[in-house]
């Protein structure tokens, strides 16, 4: 039987996950489930590169595990787990540290988003943290690893790593491959639509968070920036009317033609209500199971215990290629 190829994605816990984050990275990964091998990170260590109030960090990272799942994620068929909790992350990033210099990853421009935005705090995790990324990818051969158009800067450093690698200790890592949804990519904030939408946005009214009840979510809709040309269409200076049209067409799977078609010299509050009503629409079942898992706590440890038992299990082996080929003297038995 063929190998089925592998996959990888992480999302950071910080803040909380928005309609960005599950219309560009979550929804897609549920789609991949039974053709792929695939594994979820809730990466912990990722977001500590900017300071986290660790109470809250802990409570967020089960929270987005149980999201995970309420979106549809079955943890019989992928591999779950914290970032934390499979030490060969760490233990890679190290190595590859190495073999990335500081040129390339200055030119990364999350780095230089992140450090405009966190001036007072600009750690040395915050620059490498391209390289954790690549460990965290890498690690598992993976084949694909499905995110939002703004990672793709990311997967590239992270295929120049592994060739860098590569060409000095032979085949040692799979090349990865971004693999990016043709709609929702990129999802924009609600109060500045040339933005992408983030969960850490202070502004709570440029993000629609799963946890949005359906009020808060017609509301935060009704209130999105759009423009006053009053053509429900694609263009310039259309960036608010272009983000509602995406939103409606990844929740129902609506075409944009169609979109504009029907909405023909239709006004811009009809066509917010029903991207209102169409987003709650899709939200709702995410939103039921969400609150059965959470409640769940035994049946939770159990999936991030067995995910990072199984993700260890891949890891090390690439690992301790790793450690072998830069010369490491092997763990006596
Ligand atoms: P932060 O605001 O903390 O930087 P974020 O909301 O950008 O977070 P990430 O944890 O960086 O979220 O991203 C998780 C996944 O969601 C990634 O695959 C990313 O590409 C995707 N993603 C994030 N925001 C959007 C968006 N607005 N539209 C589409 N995909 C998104
Ligand atoms: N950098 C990503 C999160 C992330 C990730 C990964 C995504 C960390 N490690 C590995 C894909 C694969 C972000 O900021 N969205």
């Amino acid at each position: 039987m063929e190998e089925k190829k592998v996959i990888f994605s992480g999302i950071q816990p910080s803040g909380t996950i928005t309609l960005g984050n599950y219309l560009g990275a979550v929804k897609n990964w549920v789609e991949l489930q039974d053709e792929y091998n695939c594994l979820y990170s809730v990466v912990d260590m990722h977001s500590i590169t900017v300071r986290q109030n660790p109470a809250e960090l802990r409570k967020r990272c089960v929270e987005f595990l149980c999201m995970f799942m309420a979106c549809g994620l079955d943890p019989e068929k992928n591999i779950m787990y914290f970032q934390s909790h499979v030490s060969a992350h760490a233990e890679l990033a190290w190595v590859l540290n190495c073999y990335t210099y500081m040129g390339e990853l200055s030119r990364m421009t999350q780095f230089k988003d992140k450090s405009a935005k966190h001036s007072d705090n600009i750690n040395a995790g915050l620059f490498t943290y391209p390289v954790l990324m690549a460990a965290d990818i890498l690690l598992y051969q993976t084949d694909l690893v499905p995110v939002g158009v703004d990672q793709k800067q990311h997967i590239e450093i992270t295929r120049d790593i592994a060739s860098r690698f590569n060409a000095l200790y032979g085949d040692v890592f799979k090349i990865p491959e971004p693999y990016i949804p043709k709609v929702g990519a990129k999802i924009m904030s609600l109060t500045e639509p040339t933005k992408k939408m983030s969960k850490s946005d202070p502004n709570p009214k440029g993000f629609i968070s799963l946890m949005d009840d359906s009020t808060a979510i017609a509301k935060k809709i009704k209130g999105a920036v759009t423009d006053s040309d009053g053509r429900i269409c694609r263009g310039e200076g259309k960036e608010g009317i272009e983000n509602l049209m995406n939103i409606l067409s990844s929740t129902t799977g609506e075409s944009i033609e169609s979109i504009e078609e029907r909405f023909a010299g239709r006004g811009y509050g009809e066509f917010k209500s029903e991207v209102a009503e169409a987003v709650v629409e899709c939200l709702r079942p995410v939103k039921a199971r969400y609150d059965e898992y959470i409640k769940d706590k035994a049946y939770v440890e159990s999936v991030y215990k067995k995910g990072a038992e199984q993700a260890s299990r891949i890891a090390y082996k690439t690992l301790n290629k790793v450690y072998k080929k830069v010369g490491f003297v092997p763990r006596a038995r």
